[in-house]
């Protein structure tokens, strides 16, 4: 299977990849979904909205806080590098990631489209303020404060540049997403459950317009179905072997 997973990725005119949480799994940032990924038994979908953060604002900046932890303290891992490598040698045109981690650029890739926004910026709910945390130096003081983090500009609060349910998708990234998954030979379908939308378009519109679909998951997902093959394994390891 992985030897007909390279050939097909050699053959590529133009290959791209769709990741989710489960490509960071090894570098020790939770997924979402299933046992390991549940925040103190909150579902994403009870913690990841716009009504959650109105009626409980310290509640949600607590979850991003933990979030913001943890993908501190994470490293990219051999998948992140494989991809980054694809991409220097030609093979990879963009990775389009749902994840706000900010690893495949830690990486070295380059076109990368985030669909869901970036946990390490933050924006004014009132005021057209933005601000990015690394940039400025101040995640730590976020990290740690107990506080419901201000805007500087009008005091409003800031809430995290991230996309929740029931948002709309940055209409940018997503127009660039899909031209690419149109024009896409190839897709390499990485560690997501597939059941969010409309990110979990990207596959189908490959498959669509006559690419291929090579996933890469420990479990079966929303997308299998169209897979024509599916490498069952963690990405970090299977990536590597693929590279190899
Ligand atoms: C490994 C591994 C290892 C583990 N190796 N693999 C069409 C149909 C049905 C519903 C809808 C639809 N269109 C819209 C909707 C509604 C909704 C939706 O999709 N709901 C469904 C859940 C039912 N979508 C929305 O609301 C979206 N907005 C929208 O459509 O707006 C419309 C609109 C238009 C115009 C104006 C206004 C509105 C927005 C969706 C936003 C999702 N946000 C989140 C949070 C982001 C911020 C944050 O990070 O905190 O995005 S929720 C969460 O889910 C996060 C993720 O990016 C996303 C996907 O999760 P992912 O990455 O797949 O993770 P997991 O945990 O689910 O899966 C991990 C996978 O890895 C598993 O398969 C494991 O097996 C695997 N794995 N270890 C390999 N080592
Ligand atoms: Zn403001």
């Amino acid at each position: 299977m992985i030897e007909e997973a390279v050939r097909v990725i050699l053959k590529a005119r133009f290959a791209i990849a769709f990741t989710g949480a489960g490509i960071s799994a090894e570098s020790g940032v939770p997924t979402f979904r299933g046992k390991d990924g549940l925040w103190k038994h909150y579902k994403p979908e009870e913690l990841a909205t716009p009504e959650a953060f109105e009626r409980d604002p310290a509640l949600v900046w607590d979850f991003y806080r933990w979030r913001m932890q943890k993908i501190l303290e994470a490293k990219p891992n051999p998948a992140h590098y494989a991809l980054a490598e694809l991409e220097r040698l030609g093979i990879l045109r963009a990775v389009i990631t749902q994840n706000v981690d900010d690893l495949h650029h830690e990486a070295g890739s380059e076109n990368v489209i985030e669909l869901h926004g970036n946990i390490f910026r933050v924006r004014c709910t009132s005021c057209s303020y933005r601000e990015n945390l690394k940039e400025s130096g101040r995640i730590r003081e976020f990290v740690n404060s107990k506080d419901l983090p201000r805007c500087p500009q009008c005091g409003s609060l800031l809430r995290p540049d991230v996309v929740w349910f029931g948002e709309a998708l940055p209409r940018t990234a997503l127009e660039r997403a899909f031209k690419l998954a149109e024009k896409s030979d190839v897709v390499l379908v990485i560690g997501t459950s597939g059941v969010v939308y409309p990110a979990a378009y990207i596959p189908y519109i490959v498959k669509e317009h006559g690419g291929k679909v090579i996933e890469v998951n420990v479990r079966r997902s929303g997308i299998t179905p169209i897979a024509d093959i599916f490498l069952r394994g963690k990405a970090g390891e299977v990536m590597a072997k693929i590279l190899d």
